[in-house]
């Protein structure tokens, strides 16, 4: 975790002294404010193609992306509907070794299948 120190200084009133005077000193203070550092998130997407089985794309999905039967079905038929569908968010290591991994998957099987990243905005 990063900290990110802000100094400040505040003034004390010290009252009169003898001679009628006013004197001030500065103390310093620290604030210290964490700053959470977040990482940029990249999309991992899944792309539509002809040939890739449904039942397939579906074991993908629950192998790569520890989804269940239902939730990589309805994914599934997003991408199969529309063309592509958003499967879920990471760092972008994360992202890219899950959409490689999971292009390779098809590949191996002569699957035309792909996954893709692109950054969140
Ligand atoms: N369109 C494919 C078919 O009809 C199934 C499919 C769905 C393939 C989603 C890829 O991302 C995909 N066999």
């Amino acid at each position: 975790m990063n900290y990110a120190g802000a100094v400040c200084h505040r003034q004390i009133f010290l009252g009169m002294t003898g001679s009628s005077m006013t004197k001030t000193i500065e103390k310093p203070r620290t604030k210290v404010k964490p700053k959470t550092q977040r990482p940029p998130l990249y999309k991992v997407i899944l792309l539509n193609d002809d040939y890739t089985p449904r039942e397939f794309v579906v074991q993908v999905l629950k192998a790569v992306f520890r989804m269940n039967e239902d939730q990589a079905y309805r994914v599934m038929m997003t991408a199969h509907r529309r063309g592509a569908c958003v499967i879920a968010v990471y760092t972008r290591d994360v992202a890219e070794t899950k959409a490689k991994e999971a292009t390779e998957l098809g590949k191996s099987k002569g699957y035309p299948l792909f996954f893709t990243t692109e950054p969140e905005e």
